[in-house]
C-alpha cells in the first residue's frame, strides 16, 4: 500500500453529504449512501504524492473519533448543508474544536453541500473550462432535462428547497474559524478562495473543492519531506550487528 504524504479530513454534522463528496470526487459518481460509521479512508494520487482523505461519522455518538482523525491533518473540509442552518452551527458548536490536533500550518474549507436543491446554476457540474482543465470524459447532466435524485431517501425535487445559509454566513464563519485558530485574516487564504458551494448530486464544484485544496497542501507536503530528510527515521527493524544478528532493544 502507498504511503500518504498528507492527510486531508472531511468533518459534518450528519447527513450533510460527506460520504457523497468523497464518491462524486473519487469515483465520479452520485450513489446511495448508508450513515458511516467511524470513518473511512480514500488515497487519491496527486502528481507525485499520495493524499489520504478521512471521511467521518457525523452521528454524535462518534465524536469522540474526530479528534482522532483530525490528528497531522493538512486540510480540513468543514462541511455543511446550504439548506439547513442548524449544519452550519453544528461545525462551530461540535465540531471545530476537532481540529486542535490538526498541523498548525493546516488549512480549512468551508463547503456548503447540496447546492443542486436550492440553486438552479448548481444543477450542473462546473463547467471544465471555468475550472481551468482539460475537459472530462464522465457523463454530464443534461441542462435541459435534470436527472431525477440517484438516492431515493433524496425525495427532494432539484430547485425546490429554499437556501437556509448565504455565502456571507459561510464567509463569516470562516472568519471564525480563523480566529479560533489565533491566525490573522489578512495573511492567511481569502474567504472567497475557501468558502465552496457544491453538489456531489450533479458535481458542482465538487473537483476545484478538492483541487484547491490539493494544490494548497503542496508546501506541506515539501516541508514534511524535507524534515524527513534532515532527521530520517531510523527503522530498528532493519538494523543487524556486523555479524549478521539483529540487535534487541534490551
Ligand atoms: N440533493 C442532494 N442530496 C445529497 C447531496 N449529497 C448527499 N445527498 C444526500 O444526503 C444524504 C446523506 O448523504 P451522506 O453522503 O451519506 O451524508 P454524510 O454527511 O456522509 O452523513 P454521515 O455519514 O451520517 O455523517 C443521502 O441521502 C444523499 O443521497 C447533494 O449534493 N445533493
Ligand atoms: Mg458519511
Amino acid at each position: 500500500m502507498k504511503k500518504p504524504d498528507v492527510k486531508v479530513v472531511i468533518l459534518g454534522d450528519m447527513n450533510v453529504g460527506k460520504t457523497s463528496l468523497l464518491h462524486r470526487y473519487t469515483e465520479r459518481k452520485f450513489r446511495d449512501t448508508v450513515s458511516t460509521v467511524g470513518g473511512a479512508f480514500y488515497l487519491k494520487q496527486w502528481g507525485p504524492y499520495n493524499i489520504s482523505i478521512w471521511d467521518t461519522a457525523g452521528r454524535e455518538q462518534f465524536h469522540g473519533l474526530g479528534s482522532m482523525y483530525c490528528r497531522g491533518a493538512a486540510a480540513v473540509i468543514l462541511t455543511y448543508d446550504v439548506t439547513n442552518w442548524q449544519s452550519l452551527a453544528e461545525l462551530e458548536e461540535r465540531f471545530l474544536s476537532l481540529t486542535d490536533t490538526a498541523n498548525h500550518d493546516c488549512i480549512y474549507a468551508i463547503v456548503g453541500n447540496k447546492a443542486d436543491l436550492s440553486d438552479p446554476r448548481a444543477q450542473l457540474p462546473v463547467a471544465p473550462d471555468d475550472q481551468g482543465e482539460e475537459p472530462r470524459t464522465e457523463p454530464q447532466v443534461p441542462s435541459a432535462c435534470p436527472t431525477p435524485p440517484a438516492s431515493p431517501v433524496s425525495p427532494v425535487s432539484p430547485g425546490s428547497l429554499p437556501k437556509q445559509v448565504g455565502r456571507d454566513e459561510a464567509a463569516a464563519l470562516y472568519a471564525r474559524v480563523l480566529r479560533y485558530k489565533g491566525l490573522d485574516e489578512k495573511s492567511s487564504l481569502p474567504a472567497d478562495r475557501m468558502c465552496f458551494e457544491t453538489s456531489a448530486r450533479t458535481g458542482y464544484n465538487v473537483d476545484a473543492l478538492f483541487e484547491t485544496l490539493f494544490d494548497l497542501v503542496l508546501p506541506s507536503i515539501l516541508r514534511k519531506r524535507n524534515e524527513n530528510q534532515r532527521s530520517p527515521t531510523v527503522d530498528l527493524e532493519d538494523y543487524r550487528e556486523p555479524t549478521g544478528k539483529r540487535r534487541g532493544c534490551c
